[in-house]
């Protein structure tokens, strides 16, 4: 029988002789078959970022940083969006440091070779830099996130939107496909604070950390708080002309199940998990596991305010467990 108390897995020796970690293997080899990109993206990892929830608590989060190409943003959480355009070849710098912890990134949903697939136990860890090396194939979106010692640094903030627009540009979700007027990007996630106070390699050793245990006390939509702030946060709530097209980019970006209401509106389910789907689905709500995403298009026939409410559902109970709003505000 399977004893959860004990270590499942060989001490594996950091290249620096560290003995502290298990199931991380810091590497930075070079990348295989490395050819000019045709966009590059740099980041740093940094575990020194922080939320400040509605309630006036801060909570410790880490992420990635613009590590100087200027094309990542401030560097705050969640971590800035990639955005490329299919067909491009894509080059993500990665800079970790081993005493800050190795990371990785790992883009999901796009399928590069294993090296560059970013999952550490199947490959490496970054210890160094390494290069992502892949190709924006499939237009739709996507996210970006951290895969070593994964339960911990994703839920530490490790991630950020992944967007493939088609050769037409932002306006078009696919080639071929529906067009918008605005965009929203709602990753929308559950905090378990008492998480974040753990060093980025706990738990690999096999130690009890508690991880089996998620009770979460803040649920955000695209790191705002959803108990308030996220109704009129900018970048989160919308406000848009009736008539107006809006694609919203829906990631599930926790660890729980949950639901999306859009509060009365009708969304159309055009793509899911980077794929057009067969046809569009009408909708007025989505569930959703981890790691899926929905691009779905709203158009509001009459102006008013819209509280689009999103539930978690706890992992045993199925209950809801916590909810996180936003709002569109559609005008005359
Ligand atoms: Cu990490």
């Amino acid at each position: 029988m399977f004893d959860v108390d004990k270590p499942v897995a060989m001490m594996r020796m950091g290249s620096g002789g560290e003995s502290s970690t298990c199931y991380v293997y810091p590497d930075a080899p070079s990348t295989p078959g490395k050819v000019t990109a045709d966009v590059v993206f740099n980041c740093s990892a940094h575990m020194n970022g922080s939320i400040t929830m509605d309630d006036g608590t801060t909570i410790p989060m880490w992420g990635f940083n613009d590590g100087g190409g200027g094309m990542m943003g401030s560097g705050s959480f969640p971590s800035p969006a990639i955005r490329v355009t299919e067909g491009q070849i894509v080059h993500t710098n990665l800079t970790a440091e081993m005493m800050n912890g190795t990371h990785t990134i790992h883009h999901h949903g796009i399928e590069p070779s294993t090296e560059n697939d970013g999952v550490g136990h199947y490959s490496f860890d970054v210890n160094g830099t390494y290069t992502y090396q892949w190709k924006a194939s499939h237009a739709g979106t996507y996210f970006y996130h951290c895969h070593t010692n994964t339960v911990l640094h994703a839920e530490m903030g490790m991630y950020g939107a992944l967007i493939i627009d088609p050769p037409e540009g932002p306006g078009t979700l696919y080639s071929g496909g529906p067009t918008y007027d605005l965009e929203a990007i709602w990753a929308a996630d559950e905090i378990d604070s008492s998480w974040h106070t753990k060093a980025w390699e706990s738990g690999t050793c096999g130690g009890n950390e508690g991880f089996h245990s998620l009770n979460p006390d803040y649920f955000i939509i695209t790191g705002v708080d959803g108990a308030q702030p996220a109704l009129t946060a900018p970048g989160v709530a919308v406000t848009m002309n009736r008539g107006q097209t809006l694609l919203v980019r829906y990631i599930c970006a926790g660890y729980l199940a949950q639901r999306i209401d859009f509060d009365g509106l009708t969304a159309v389910i055009h793509m899911s998990d980077g794929r057009p789907l067969p046809s569009p689905v009408e909708v007025s709500s989505i569930e959703a596991v981890s790691a899926e995403r929905y691009d779905c298009i709203v158009t509001p026939t009459q102006a008013g305010s819209y509280d689009v409410k999103i539930d978690f559902f706890d992992q045993i109970t199925n209950q809801v467990t916590g909810t996180a709003t936003t709002r569109i505000t559609v005008l005359e």
